[in-house]
């Protein structure tokens, strides 16, 4: 920032201005001050919602049983059941299946590249329903 009295300054300057400038900024300083600490108390921006596209697997369903991910994305499921369960696509294509997932166990897979609503199901407990739209 360019205060104007700097580019005055350069001419020569009648006496009696000399001093004004210099006496308004001071007192500009003085009022505003710097104590103010709200700045520093900002908080910290919330992490997004999404800590990447999860399916738990939970007595025997898929939490959430409808997921929106993106082509391609990663995809965790974890099975936090005692039985083994698999996540898989019932598409003719069977766009995507983790094999087994054991007790405990945390896979990941990849999303299909093409956009669509694909349901899957467990390969072993074919009542357990779920559905990945992939937008
Ligand atoms: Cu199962």
């Amino acid at each position: 920032m360019i205060a104007p009295w700097e580019t005055l300054r350069r001419r020569p300057i009648p006496k009696r201005f000399a001093g004004v400038g210099v006496a308004a900024i001071a007192s500009v300083a003085a009022l505003s001050g710097c104590g103010s600490s709200s700045h520093a108390a900002t908080a910290p921006t919330s992490s997004p919602a999404s800590a990447g596209a999860t399916i738990v697997i939970k007595n025997f369903a898929f939490v959430p049983s409808t997921l929106t991910v993106s082509p391609g994305e990663k995809v965790t499921v974890r099975n936090t059941d005692s039985a083994t369960h698999t996540v898989t696509s019932t598409a003719a294509t069977k766009a995507f299946d983790t094999g087994n997932i054991n007790p405990g166990q945390t896979v990941t897979f990849t999303a299909p590249n093409v956009t669509g609503s694909y349901a899957y199901i467990c390969q072993i407990h074919q009542f357990m329903h779920g559905t990945l739209t992939v937008r």
